[in-house]
């Protein structure tokens, strides 16, 4: 009698982290297996408790010689997409200048935005593709990508199109997220409310219209824009029924963690200066703290992020690379859950589920990925490493042994 096999392919002699125990453990199944069918998780448990021998149970098998394999990692913020490098300020910075002296004068954010308006289509998918890359060598298989580096209407679009384009030349999940709001573009530094109307009244419906972005974004900061300018924005988001997130409280305490739960956000993002109250509200609100330790160490920060108040308020902790010339100039997840840890004292577990489950949540997604669950999608991650600990022990270290994509492997 020929059976067919129940499932598509079949993972043995693996152990699972499927971090399904939040941000308290990994989730280990040890001596486990892990089924997939149509790109989705099947079936997942012990080994010794699959239904039938291996071979009767799939197509295909793969012996994991007993590495670890984790939910695909979940970079749920970047700006990704830009044109350039900022060198030159890096160099400015060690000679004395502040980011905030550097902005002030007319670098910063605007630099990079001339220098991608300047750049083709071509060249800005070829460098955000070689960071991409970067990135899925080291197990990533969702990033999030802002625009914020155009701040006309034509660039902004363009910058989501590229975002969208890298989907369709890299096996990866990407989600956009609109960021006119990034700073006052040159022509529009004495008339900053014109700016704000123009975000609001032309970009925002522009890119609702062609479908271009999956969630709006802002940055409230006192060199860019106010709560007030901030609502503003968010009430246009709402009127264009996309969800919002926060750039928040990074450099001053200006009430950003406040204002996203408010506003129902998927997540507030930065927030070393962020209150107890704001926090407090965040939970209420089931916003999710996005910590980007990347532009902590590059700003050489002094001021933590809230981890202690984070805990005890139990709102969930997602950590990014925030990927940008002009603050976190890197492309590892991996490096940030290094630093998570030994900036932030994040145990490895939280750090850990900082770039998958709660990751997922970050942007709207925790129901198709993010943990290892039957339904869920196949999208893993492979580590040659006895303990899953070790990622964010070593520094600088690619321990990936591999990554699958919607049930495909790429070794
Ligand atoms: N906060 C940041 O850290 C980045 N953007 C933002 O809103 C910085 C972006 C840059 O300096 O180019
Ligand atoms: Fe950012």
């Amino acid at each position: 009698m020929s059976n067919t096999p129940l499932w598509d392919s079949l993972w043995i002699n693996i152990n699972l982290a499927t971090m399904t125990d939040g941000s308290h453990s990994y989730g280990e199944i040890t001596q486990g297996a892990i089924a997939v069918s149509n790109g989705r998780i099947a079936w997942l448990g012990k080994q010794d408790t699959l239904p039938s021998s291996p071979e009767n149970c799939a197509q295909q098998i793969f012996d994991g010689n007993n590495q670890w394999l984790s939910p695909g990692l979940i970079d749920c913020h970047t700006h990704l997409v830009f044109a350039g490098n900022r060198a030159k300020e890096f160099s400015l910075r060690l000679n004395g200048a502040s980011y905030q002296d550097i902005a002030n004068a007319g670098g910063g954010i605007r630099s990079t935005v001339a220098a991608t308006r300047a750049a083709s289509e071509q060249e800005l998918l070829d460098s955000a593709g070689q960071r991409l890359t970067h990135l899925l060598n080291e197990g990533v298989t969702s990033v999030e990508i802002k625009s914020g580096y155009g701040l006309d209407t034509e660039h902004e679009l363009r910058m989501l199109r590229v975002a969208r384009a890298l989907e369709q030349l890299h096996p990866v999940s990407i989600r956009t997220t609109f960021l006119g709001a990034h700073a006052l573009p040159d022509a529009y530094q004495d008339r900053p409310q014109n700016y704000i109307d123009l975000v609001c009244n032309e970009m925002l419906p522009a890119v609702a219209k062609e479908g271009l972005a999956d969630a709006v974004d802002a940055f409230c900061e006192t060199i860019a824009f106010t709560p007030a300018q901030t609502k503003q924005v968010f009430d246009a988001a709402k009127q264009a029924g996309l969800p919002v997130k926060l750039h928040a409280d990074q450099l001053s305490d200006s009430g950003g963690g406040m204002l996203a739960a408010e506003y129902g956000a998927l997540s507030a993002d930065h927030l070393e200066y962020t209150s107890e109250a704001s926090i407090e509200a965040m939970q209420k609100a089931n916003v999710v703290a996005v910590l980007l330790p990347g532009a902590f160490y590059y700003l050489r920060e002094t001021q933590l992020p809230p981890i202690e108040l984070l805990r005890k308020h139990r709102v969930p902790v997602a950590i990014a690379t925030d990927t940008n010339p002009g603050s976190s100039p890197t492309s590892s997840l991996l490096l940030m859950l290094n630093m998570a840890c030994t900036l932030f004292r994040l145990r490895p577990e939280e750090a850990f589920a900082g770039v998958t489950v709660n990751a997922a949540k970050a942007l709207g997604l925790e129901s198709d990925r993010g943990s290892l669950a039957v339904g869920k999608r196949a999208d893993f991650a492979l580590w040659d490493v006895a303990d899953m600990a070790e990622l964010g022990y070593w520094m600088g270290t690619n321990k990936s042994s591999g990554r699958v994509k919607d049930g495909v492997f790429f070794g």
